[in-house]
Parts: C-alpha cells; sequence; structure tokens
C-alpha cells in the first residue's frame, strides 16, 4: 500500500490534544489480523468528545426514524417540539407497497404534539393524549406508537401511562418508547429501545398460522431504495415464505405474528440483534447472520438458508436462481473491473454498511483503504465473539435489558442439540458475526465515529477515488474533488441488494469514479486571484 496507515493515523492527530488525542488514538485503528485470525481492539460506542464534529444521530432517530418508521401502518406520533418531526419528516428513503390502494400508508405523514413552553412548563400528557385521540379519529389505525423526543424525559412525562390509557380507551394497540435523543451516545441506543418495544407489544400478538414449509423472517433490512422488494422476490422464486421483515415494506400484523417463523435472518446486526436473541430466547427461533448486499454475498446468504432447512428441494431452487442471475452479474463485474481495478474507496457510515458495501467494491475490483462506522460497537467490528468482553458503561446501563424467559405455551425449539452442533461451521455464521475487521486488508484504517477534521485529513492524504458516507458528508467531499456516494439514502438510486442490485451498483459506482468533472473541477478559491482596483471615491 502507498501510504503507511500508522503515518496517516499520526498526521490525522497531530493537532488534537493530549486527552482527545489519547481517545482518538483508541478509536483508529490500524488492523492487522494475528496469527490465530485476531484483530486489534478498537473504542467503540463512547461519548463523541464536546468540539468534534461528528456524523452521528440521536436515540430518537435511531428509534423512530430506522427502526420502527419504515413499517407502514403503525401510525407514528411524536411527543415533542415540531423540529423533531419535521426534520425527520421522509429523509430515509424507506420504501413501502401496500396491497391495494385502500390500504393504509401512514409513512407519507408527519405527526407530532407540537410542544410549546405552555407544555414544558406545566407537562405535556394531556396534550398527547389528545393527540392520540385525534390522530385515531382520523386514521383508525391498528396500532399508534408514541415517541419522546428529549424534553418529554426532561418533564418527566409519563408517555407509558399515556399509552396504556388510550389502549384501553380506543381498544387499539397503543405503545410508547422513551427514546429521549439524550438516551445514549448515538442512534444505537434507540434501536435497542425500539427493539425491546416490539418485543413487548407487538410481536407475538398475531396466531395466524401459516402452513409454509420455509418459513423466515428478515430482520434489519429497511428497504431504503427498494432492497427489500430485491430481497422479497429472491425469495419468492426460491419458494422461502417471508412470514415478516423488520421493517422495510412490513406491516404492524406480520411483525405480530413473526413468531411463527422457523428462522430469523438477521441482515443488519447492529440495530436488531436483540430482538433476533429475545426471539431465540421466547420462542426458540434460531438466528443467522446473512448479507444481500453484493452478489456472491447474495448467493452465499441463499444457500445459508436452504443449508439450515436441509431440504433438497429448496436447495435445487436456490441453485437455479444462483445460475439464473449469476452470468448476468459476471458479464457487469468484467466490464466494470476493466476501468475500476485498483481504485481506492473509502466507507463511513453507520453501523453496518461499512462493513457490508466493502463486498461489492471488492467485487469490482477496488480497495478499501479506510472504513468505520458511525455508532457500531466493538462487536461489529471485532465479532461477537468479543460480547463478553466489552464492559457496560453507564451510558449503556441507561438502556433496559429485558428479562426473556422461554414462552410457557409457544417455545419450541427449532433445531435439536445435535443438529445446532453440526450448524456451527463458522462458514454459516450461524447465531455469530464477524465483524467488519477480520474482512479488512492489513495495513488498511479503520475509524470509529470519524471527525470532520480526520475526514479531509484522510482525503487530502490518500486522494481516494470514491468516498462513501452520508448527506451531510456529501458537499464538503465534493467540493475537494472526490465523488462522494450517500451509502445512508443511496443518493437517488438503488436498489443495491441481491443480484440486480449489484449490477446497479457497479454501475454506478464505475459512472462515479471515471467521470472527468472531478478532475477538471477547480474550487473558486483555488483559481481566485483578488483584482486590486482602486475602490471608487464617493462623489460629494
Ligand atoms: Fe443498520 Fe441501516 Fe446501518 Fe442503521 Fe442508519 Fe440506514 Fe445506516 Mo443510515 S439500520 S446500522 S441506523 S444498515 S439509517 S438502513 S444507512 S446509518 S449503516
Amino acid at each position: 500500500m502507498a501510504h503507511d496507515a500508522h503515518e496517516v493515523k499520526k498526521e490525522m492527530m497531530a493537532i488534537y490534544p493530549k486527552k482527545l488525542g489519547k481517545k482518538r488514538g483508541e478509536q483508529i485503528v490500524v488492523t492487522e489480523l494475528g496469527p490465530d485470525g485476531s484483530v486489534p481492539e478498537i473504542k467503540a460506542n463512547v461519548r463523541s468528545s464536546p468540539g468534534i464534529i461528528t456524523q452521528r444521530g440521536c436515540a430518537y432517530a435511531g428509534c423512530k426514524g430506522v427502526v420502527i418508521g419504515p413499517s407502514r401502518d403503525i401510525l407514528s406520533i411524536v411527543h415533542g417540539p415540531i423540529g423533531c418531526s419535521f426534520y425527520a419528516w421522509l429523509t430515509r428513503r424507506n420504501q413501502t407497497r401496500p396491497p391495494s390502494d385502500s390500504d393504509p400508508n401512514f409513512i407519507t405523514y408527519c405527526l407530532s404534539t407540537d410542544m410549546t413552553e405552555q407544555e414544558i412548563v406545566f407537562g405535556g400528557e394531556k396534550k398527547l393524549k389528545a393527540a392520540i385521540k385525534e390522530a385515531y379519529d382520523v386514521f383508525h389505525p391498528k396500532a399508534i406508537a408514541v415517541f419522546s423526543t428529549c424534553p418529554v424525559g426532561l418533564i418527566g412525562d409519563d408517555v407509558h401511562a399515556v399509552a396504556r390509557q388510550m389502549k384501553e380507551e380506543l381498544g387499539i394497540n397503543v405503545f410508547a418508547f422513551s427514546c429521549e435523543g439524550y438516551r445514549g451516545v448515538s442512534q444505537s441506543a434507540g434501536h435497542h429501545i425500539a427493539n425491546n418495544q416490539l418485543f413487548k407489544h407487538v410481536i407475538g400478538l398475531n396466531e395466524l398460522a401459516h402452513e409454509d414449509k420455509f418459513k423466515i423472517n428478515l430482520l434489519g433490512e429497511y428497504n431504503i431504495g427498494g432492497d427489500a422488494f430485491v430481497i422479497e422476490d429472491l425469495f419468492r422464486r426460491c419458494g422461502i415464505k417471508l412470514i415478516a421483515t423488520f421493517s422495510g415494506n412490513s406491516d404492524y400484523d406480520s411483525m405480530a405474528n413473526s413468531h411463527t417463523a422457523d428462522l430469523n435472518l438477521v441482515m443488519c446486526h447492529r440495530s436488531i440483534n436483540y430482538v433476533a436473541e429475545m426471539m431465540e430466547k421466547k420462542f426458540g427461533i434460531p438466528w443467522l447472520k446473512i448479507n444481500f448486499i453484493g452478489a456472491a454475498a447474495t448467493a452465499k446468504s441463499l444457500r445459508k438458508i436452504a443449508e439450515y432447512f436441509e431440504d433438497a428441494e429448496l436447495k435445487a431452487k436456490v441453485e437455479t436462481v444462483v445460475a439464473e442471475e449469476m452470468p448476468k452479474v459476471d458479464v457487469a463485474q468484467k466490464d466494470v473491473k476493466s476501468r475500476c481495478q485498483g481504485k481506492a474507496a473509502m466507507l463511513f457510515v453507520g453501523g453496518s454498511r461499512a462493513h457490508h458495501y466493502q463486498v461489492l467494491f471488492n467485487e469490482m475490483g477496488m480497495e478499501i483503504v479506510a472504513a468505520g462506522y458511525e455508532f457500531g460497537h466493538r462487536d461489529d467490528y471485532e465479532g461477537r465473539k468479543v460480547l463478553p468482553t466489552i464492559k457496560v458503561d453507564a451510558d449503556s446501563k441507561n438502556i433496559e435489558e429485558v428479562e426473556v424467559r422461554p414462552d410457557e405455551t409457544r417455545y419450541m425449539p427449532r433445531l435439536s442439540q445435535e443438529r445446532k452442533a453440526q450448524l456451527t461451521n463458522p462458514e454459516l455464521e450461524f447465531q455469530d458475526y464477524v465483524g467488519m475487521m477480520p474482512e479488512m486488508e492489513d495495513g488498511t484504517l479503520v475509524i470509529d465515529d470519524i471527525s470532520h477534521h480526520e475526514t479531509e485529513r484522510l482525503i487530502a492524504l490518500y486522494k481516494p477515488s470514491i468516498f462513501c458516507a452520508g448527506i451531510k458528508e456529501k458537499y464538503t467531499v465534493q467540493k475537494m474533488g472526490i465523488p462522494c456516494k450517500q451509502l445512508h439514502s443511496y443518493d437517488y438510486g438503488g436498489p443495491y441488494a441481491g443480484f440486480e442490485g449489484a449490477i446497479n451498483f457497479y454501475r454506478e459506482i464505475d459512472r462515479m469514479v471515471n467521470m472527468k468533472v472531478w478532475s477538471l473541477v477547480k474550487a473558486p478559491w483555488q483559481t481566485f486571484e483578488p483584482q486590486l482596483e482602486p475602490a471608487p471615491v464617493a462623489a460629494g
């Protein structure tokens, strides 16, 4: 590699005061795989330092925006000042497709209690109750979810008591989330809070039985840019019955029915591993880590499902689908490789995509020189095996750990002990996730919660062919003459999942990294020469 990552790290941190430098030093790691496959330890899921410009969002964003938001018929009411709603209104490109035009789709609405000084001083419970009643009268939803923003926790409104009361009064499911923005160090806290309440208030309430042989749930897929549509189609072609997706293109009834599935597939480990774990304990449903980003990863994931169900017919169907799709992928891959081979990419996004999307870049022959999550935990970097060694700090203790026991009537282990032992093949990632770092090249940089300053230094030093991040970073990166692909919203593109998504992605990145405009563009301050003319003298 052209750059010594240790030197780059030093140079990035040169301006930091000692204390900050020490902390950031532990969050910036040069990947080096030990002989036993171990990776260095990274500091993650800790508070961002004051004065640093972080990419992160808040717990409310993780709960309302990420985990619950994509569900189309749970009516979301935000209890808080209007800004928290307005700035979260349709900003994540989670798509949905109701079965018919008469089925509800609340995604386009933005409901808020519009909390003002009046409620901050005298309490907001009355206003919340009125809002729930009003929303019910207008929409008649099956379920209403209430989300707390920062002031709610500060003034002590009991949103759960209000939800209980309204549930009784209206006769529909009403539940609330204590997902105040400050509940954790990032949106990751909001994921956990959302998982807990889904588990306590939704999952297991719908006993509809299905005759299908291969019943699964897809966890942690939010249908950004239509990804879930592609995956659903693959399942359909393989004869796999999707009971529920958490929560892309989902509805309330399917999630309430999800305990009838025989396997949970975990796409985004960070945002939903809690539900996977709790469902295993309560209902006996095992989970598998899969990844539908990348063509080879998609094929591997479908094969894992077939392997789990041990069914010859399913295996044959999966192979047919893979054989139908792979030739098209190979042609596209070969084509883009001729122009993209060896180019460098950087990915700084979220808590799972900075890992998943490395696969797509590698398929194009591109190299990842640096990557990191905004809010991943150590297990997302180093693998789940480090879970027992993660210190629980005060920030994480803020969030309830739900005590889960096997359901008295509905617990049904899907696998015998013997079969479970067979499935511990590490390739299968059965109840495991290896994390980002073991799959990165030695000498690459892994940076947790990257700061704006570090982003600028990294780009100046490596001059990568493409930088992947979000809207907050996009234009500063592009002003430096480097194309920036948004991996949160996909800009206006997608889907990127599955085989057809992989082809879409190759073409998009090929276009971006080979477009001449980036080498021609000069920022105004690079060419501007001040014209020193004397100022006109005012007449009179
Ligand atoms: Fe999971 Fe996500 Fe992500 Fe995430 Fe997100 Fe997202 Fe993301 Mo933006 S749930 S962790 S909180 S894959 S919204 S769909 S793109 S940061 S990498």
